[in-house]
């Protein structure tokens, strides 16, 4: 059984808040936010070496500025579970330095997808305006202390160092969101800069994934708003066998019923079809 710690929040996450313009503006749109993936590795599961230029980082940026992202989550270190190749935050850095600055301009929030406190740390002194932690606050013992020095906004993702078949993945994942919570509340982070993501694809099996976003509206317990990144992710695979590029179907299925359930922020890499999928079923849903 999730934890409820606030029934009146049950369902979309919070009220618009004046005291945290970034996150209310962000969250106040009649459909999802979307969140455009810009990764600047050669291993990226699905785009790894298609953006490693500046140039070619800086075009796909503008792209999906174009196409109606309204925040760019910028990684320069791959997350995905097999065979990612853990660096060093020099080399994070040496990757994120020719662009980041390049793309704090375009006009939407950046945030910086890192595990990593230097590199966030680096990244909201050029303009970065959110901090995407994959180990929501948990393996970075700086990370809570900085974005509450900050206060910027943070995304808490749920994540297992392997994945364990045997588990009730909801109880884990509300237990892992209590656990990031407390660090957040003893470092002074503010309830209203953070947005809680059951990290799609992270530490879960195919099944367990699909779990989480069937179930997703029990997370809206926290009484906080909810990130979903299902783009391209495995356990679309495990239903239609296809290859990451192969899978934007099954991202787009996957995204609208997370919109449903009460994500407010959706990232994708596909901004054009995911921002015209979201606005539609918005609309649709209007029409009742
Ligand atoms: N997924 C990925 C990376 N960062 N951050 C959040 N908050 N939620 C997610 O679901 C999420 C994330 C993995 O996708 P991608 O960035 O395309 O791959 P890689 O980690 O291989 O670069």
């Amino acid at each position: 059984m999730i934890a409820i710690m606030s029934r009146s929040a049950k369902t979309t996450g919070m009220a618009p808040s004046p005291n945290y313009p970034l996150l209310s503006a962000l969250l106040s749109k009649p459909s999802p936010a979307v969140m455009g993936v810009l990764n600047v590795t050669p291993d990226s599961f699905s785009d790894g070496g298609r953006f490693v230029t500046p140039e070619q980082a800086l075009a796909q940026a503008r792209r999906m500025v174009a196409e109606g992202a309204d925040i760019i989550d910028i990684g320069a270190e791959s997350t995905r579970p097999y065979g990612a190749e853990p660096i060093s935050a020099d080399e994070e850095l040496r990757r994120l330095q020719p662009v980041l600055a390049e793309i704090v301009p375009l006009g939407v929030p950046v945030s910086i997808d890192s595990m990593k406190s230097v590199v966030v740390a680096w990244a909201l002194e050029q303009g970065a305006a959110i901090a995407n932690d994959v180990w929501g606050l948990q393996r970075d013992g700086g990370m809570a202390a900085l974005v509450a020095a900050r206060n910027a906004p943070v995304v808490i993702m749920h994540n297992r160092d392997r994945a364990d078949p045997a588990i009730d993945i909801m109880e884990d994942i509300s237990d892992f969101f209590t656990r990031s919570l407390e660090i957040a509340d003893k470092a002074g982070v503010s309830r209203g800069n953070i947005v809680l993501d059951p990290g799609i694809g992270f530490g879960k099996t195919p099944e367990q994934s699909m779990t989480a976003l069937a179930r997703l509206d029990e997370l809206g317990a926290f009484g906080l708003p909810l990130l979903v990144g299902a783009s391209r992710k495995r356990f679309i695979s495990a239903v239609t066998p296809s290859e990451p590029h192969q899978r934007l179907g099954g991202s787009i299925a996957a995204h609208l019923i997370a919109a449903r359930a009460g994500a407010r922020i959706i990232r994708a890499h596909d901004v054009a079809e995911t921002v015209q999928a979201l606005r539609v079923a918005a609309a649709i849903g209007q029409q009742r």
